[in-house]
């Protein structure tokens, strides 16, 4: 089995017949899991490398934060806390992605050197993403979502969930072709934790497969995401730390992989390339 990769990605990636472990590192003050870890440049920068180290195969920069009700900043702020980091990430060897849902931050973003852009908003919040990403010849990642993230849990309404945001993301796919983006460079995601209930995650994860059958690259999100909390919730109900959701997070890896995904995006990438590895040995021995 050969490795569908997105086209212009850095041949070094194209080469890994394994899903690719993309490390998450948000530059923001109050991102859900690790905001506030590393809001200043070396410590980001620091934290990048060592995720480099741990086997992560792209680090994901990320300088606003998309938890539901988190505040929007402008791009100018945006930019100033993710271009010190993209530079000198890249500047040491690492592969980095832009996590934006901003035309500009992504074209600021791909000119400091990072190869990926990652759109949480799927083109929904920026007019200009499209014919941005299609001008950077980068791969980009559509990722489903409904409305900006202050009120993204009201839109959690679905008929069926897998099949609405399968056909939703299609809608997208479209839209993104039609703006000039090439088809061979796009990665779908379907936005774990995105406008989705704690059991609509696992009902989309339940049809992966079809996801993958879609023919795009498939990016998995599930990183300590609150249905992984509320799944390990304790006897009263409280839900399990962030930092102790990683197990069940490398669970959800290994089941991505076998399903046939492209790539998985952690926090903590050491165990995540286990997983991967784990996924595709399954997937090998199905055949
Ligand atoms: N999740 C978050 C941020 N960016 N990008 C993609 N493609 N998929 C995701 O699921 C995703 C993302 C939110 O998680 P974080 O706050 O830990 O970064």
């Amino acid at each position: 089995m050969s490795r569908r990769h997105p086209s212009s990605l850095p041949e070094e990636l194209r080469k890994l017949d394994r899903p690719l472990v993309i490390g998450v590192l948000n530059v923001t003050p109050d991102s859900f899991s690790d905001g506030g870890n590393h809001d200043e440049p070396t410590s980001a920068v620091a934290h990048g490398i060592n995720l480099c180290r741990e086997g992560a195969d792209i680090i994901d920069v990320g300088g606003e934060s998309t938890r539901p009700g988190a505040t929007p900043v402008s791009a100018q702020v945006e930019l100033s806390r993710v271009l010190p980091v993209v530079s000198a990430l890249v500047a040491a060897g690492v592969h980095v992605s832009i996590d934006t849902m901003k035309a500009e931050v992504a074209r600021e973003s791909v000119a400091a050197g990072a190869c990926v852009v990652n759109d949480v908003s799927g083109g929904l919040f920026d007019a200009a993403m499209y014919s941005t990403v299609a001008s950077l010849d980068v791969p980009y990642v559509l990722m489903h979502s409904r409305g900006e993230a202050s009120v993204m849990n009201q839109h959690a309404v679905y008929d069926d969930v897998a099949s609405d945001v399968m056909r939703e993301l299609g809608d997208r796919l479209q839209a993104a072709i039609a703006g000039g983006v090439d088809p061979d460079c796009i990665v779908v995601d379907p936005g774990l934790g995105f406008a989705k209930e704690v059991d609509q995650n696992w009902q989309v994860l339940n049809h992966l497969d079809e996801f993958v059958r879609l023919g795009y690259p498939v990016l998995i999100g599930a990183s300590r995401k609150r249905f992984l909390g509320s799944l390990l919730a304790d006897s009263e109900g409280r839900p399990r730390e962030f930092a102790e959701r990683d197990a069940a997070t490398d669970a959800v890896s290994a089941l991505a992989a076998a399903a046939g995904v492209w790539g998985v995006r952690v926090h903590n990438v050491k165990a995540a390339v286990d997983s991967v590895l784990v996924g595709r040995a399954w997937a090998r021995g199905r055949q």
